[in-house]
Parts: structure tokens; C-alpha cells; sequence
């Protein structure tokens, strides 16, 4: 796809939702970790489909319905493209990043896990990837194994590797924090599991829309993601499975699609990916994520995260210079996240001072109640950008954190 030169404020042109004011104050959107903008082109996708083509996907021979479903195996394609994969079968859709760490951790976990048999996650994983394997290992008597992070955020990776035995059986990591803005590893994180004969998912929710991911270069197992980080809609996501593993997995969900045939006596299932698909899929929802890959690939992955990583290092120079204010997180390998905490000042009245300004930011644990412990903090509050996100508004940020230290003086 041809990449136009990178142009921030072409850019926020495409945005319709950077247009609205809030208190009267034009919106300064810090909140992309949480959720992000959707291009106009994504939002005339799904008001196309709703608008025009409006029909469900591979069950009709009428017109509608076999180009919904064209448009439908098109985003998969797309999908595939973005991430690598070998197939367009290994591309999964689903709800997002938790049902697709739910998918791996109830069908792979049944058949394949037994008593005994260890589940390593780290420290700063997000409660989506925990729950999970909490939940797997209360039904199936696994083991939990915890990997540390040191007090910049960074994964300790001599910890991880004492962790991995050859019962180790299954990794699940972050590949970004949420909280943290940690980058991982990643790749060398799965050659140590993989050593060990373990294999791997990565919790790709803060990824996939601000790095280049290439899945048969990490050579992960699975990789879960969610459309609406991506500038995609809400509601819908992708599992990624290399073939051989999704293959020998039973199905996740029983009902419509997922099938090959159905009797009293016997039930067989579907092909990849249709075996993990079961029932009517957000078909508007999965074209607007397409629509959103093409968006992202339009800009280019590299022009994204060179841009991003610019905004991280104005915006760490600019928080640092305020005094009392304590960034959490601060690994060498960072991506666009900054949380932080000021002295007597409680995230929430930070949140609420901010969001009088104009500015939106999250405050609380972010679903890494962990992470909070770690640093015996009840809370953050952070900033994330996005490759729409500009200098002037991290000054603005500044500027307004700074207004709050003086409503708290
Ligand atoms: N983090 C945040 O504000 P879902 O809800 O399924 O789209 O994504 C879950 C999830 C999993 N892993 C990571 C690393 C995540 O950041 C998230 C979502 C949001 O940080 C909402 S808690």
C-alpha cells in the first residue's frame, strides 16, 4: 500500500472525534491505551455495511450476503497481512484480547495441560491475563509461576529463565505493558520458552496499531489483540494461532458455523478458523477493523513508531521537569505510556482536575492491580498517545498538571 509522507495534522483530519470540545475546551485525548479514535474511514465502513450491506456472513447464496462475506474474508486477509501470519485460517476473530486469552486458556488448557504441569506469567500482566490461568489452574491443579520486574519496570529476565523447567508448559507475557509502557523482550522471551519445549502467547493488546509485529519473526504460538486499541471498532478482536497447534485444539464455543455436520449421535466440526467462530460474528465490526488495518498501513508501522517514540521522549523530558512528580515506569525500552503519581495528590482529583481542562487521561489500576503492589501505590494516572496526539498537547498537559499541584498547594 503507497504511504503517504507522515503529517500530523493531515492526520487528525481523519478523526472526527478530535473535533469535540469538553468544558468548552477543545478535547486533548491522552487516553489511547484505553481506547483509541476511529478514522472516518473505518466509521464508513461499518456505516456501510449497515447502511447498504447489511447481511450475515457465509450462510446465504443472495448477493448481500456473499459480499458481506467477501468483505468479511477480506479483513482476514488484511489481517494477516499486517501481522505475518503464513495463513489467513491462523487469523481467529474474536470479542478482543480477553476472549482470545480465554480461547487458548479454556481449549488448549482442557485438552492439553494436566495436574502438575506449570503456566509462567509475569508480574505485569494485565487482570486478562491472569484470570485466565488463575481459573485453568483451579480446574486443572497447574501451577502459577510469577516473573518479576525490577523497579524500572523491566522484566528480570535471569528470574524469568530460572522459572522455565520442562514442566513449564505454557508462557503467557505481555508483549507492552499497559501501565508500565514497558516494552519486553519479546522475541528472546520466546526462544527461552520454546527451549524448554513450552510454548507461547503474547498478550499483544498494546502492540499491535504501534509496532511492527511480525509473528513468524517472534515465532509466537499465539498472539491476542483487540480492534478497538488498533482505531478499529469495540467488540471485536483477532486470535492469532500457528495452524498446527489451532488445529489439534477442540473448539471453544459450540453452535452455528463452527460446524461440519450435526446428528443426535455425532457433531463434526468446521475448518480453520471457522472451528473457533461459533454463531453470528460482529461482521460490521470485523469490516471496520479491516478497514482500520488498511488505515494503519496507509501511515506505516515504521512512520508510527518513530513518531510515537518521539512523543515518549518530549513527554518523559516534560513530566520529569515537574518537581514531586514520580514517573512509574521507566524502562530503557519504553513505548508511548506515562504513568505517573505526585506526592498527596490522589490520581482521581488529578483525573477530575485534568478532564476540567479538557484532557483525558485514565486514572486508577489500569486491570495490573500487581503492578500497583509492586510499587505500593493504590493508583496512576497516565497518559498514552497515540501517532494523532502532537507536542503542543503534552505541553498542555504540562501545563495543566502543574495547575493542579497549585490547586493542592
Ligand atoms: N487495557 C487499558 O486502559 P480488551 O478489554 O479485551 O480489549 O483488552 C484487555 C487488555 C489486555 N491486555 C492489555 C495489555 C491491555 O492493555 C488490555 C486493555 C485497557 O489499559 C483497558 S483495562
Amino acid at each position: 500500500m503507497k504511504q503517504k509522507p507522515f503529517n500530523v495534522e493531515d492526520i487528525r483530519k481523519s478523526f472526527p472525534n478530535l473535533k469535540v470540545g469538553v468544558h468548552e475546551k477543545p478535547l486533548v485525548y491522552l487516553d489511547n491505551a484505553a481506547t483509541t479514535f476511529k478514522p472516518q474511514s473505518v466509521i464508513n465502513a461499518v456505516a456501510n455495511h449497515y447502511k447498504s450491506g447489511t447481511s450475515n456472513v457465509h450462510r446465504g447464496v443472495h448477493t448481500l450476503s456473499q459480499q458481506a462475506t467477501a468483505a468479511f474474508e477480506d479483513a482476514r486477509n488484511k489481517v494477516q497481512g499486517l501481522l505475518h501470519a503464513r495463513k489467513p485460517c491462523e487469523i481467529i476473530f474474536t470479542k478482543g484480547t480477553t476472549e482470545g486469552i480465554n480461547l487458548v486458556a479454556s481449549s488448549y488448557g482442557q485438552a492439553f495441560l494436566r495436574k502438575g504441569d506449570e503456566i509462567v506469567i509475569s508480574e505485569m500482566e494485565h487482570h486478562s491475563n491472569i484470570v485466565p490461568w488463575q481459573m485453568l489452574c483451579a480446574a486443572k491443579g497447574c501451577i502459577l509461576k510469577i516473573a518479576p520486574f525490577n523497579d524500572q519496570g523491566e522484566l528480570i529476565r535471569e528470574e524469568f529463565q530460572k522459572l522455565l523447567t520442562p514442566k513449564t508448559k505454557l508462557v503467557s507475557i505481555v508483549y507492552i505493558s499497559n501501565s508500565l509502557g514497558t516494552i519486553n523482550p519479546i522475541k528472546e522471551i520466546i526462544a527461552d520458552a520454546h527451549k524448554q519445549g513450552a510454548i507461547v502467547l503474547v498478550d499483544g493488546a498494546q502492540t499491535v496499531g504501534h509496532l511492527a509485529v511480525n509473528v513468524q519473526d517472534l515465532d509466537c504460538d499465539f498472539l491476542a489483540f483487540s480492534g478497538h486499541k488498533i482505531f478499529g471498532p469495540t467488540g471485536v478482536g483477532v486470535l492469532y494461532g500457528k495452524e498446527s497447534l489451532l488445529d489439534q485444539m477442540p473448539p471453544y464455543q459450540g453452535g452455528g458455523d463452527m460446524i461440519a455436520s450435526v446428528t443426535f449421535e455425532k457433531t463434526t466440526y468446521n475448518v480453520l478458523p471457522y472451528k473457533f467462530e461459533a454463531g453470528t460474528p460482529d461482521v460490521a465490526g470485523v469490516i471496520g477493523m479491516g478497514a482500520a488495518v488498511d488505515y494503519l498501513q496507509s501511515i506505516g508501522l515504521k512512520n508510527i513508531e518513530r513518531y510515537e517514540q518521539e512523543l515518549l521522549n518530549y513527554g518523559t523530558k516534560a513530566l520529569n521537569a515537574i518537581s514531586g512528580l514520580r514517573l512509574i515506569g521507566t524502562a530503557k525500552n519504553k513505548t508511548s505510556i506515562l504513568s505517573f503519581v505526585l506526592p498527596d495528590i490522589h490520581p482521581h482529583d488529578v483525573g477530575t482536575l485534568l478532564d476540567e481542562e479538557g484532557i483525558a487521561i485514565r486514572t486508577g489500576h489500569h486491570c495490573t492491580q500487581p503492578v500497583m503492589k509492586h510499587f505500593n501505590i493504590p493508583a496512576t494516572s497516565r497518559a498514552s498517545f497515540a501517532f494523532y496526539n502532537t507536542s503542543a498537547e503534552i505541553d498542555q498537559l504540562a501545563q495543566a498538571i502543574l495547575k493542579v499541584k497549585d490547586v493542592f498547594r
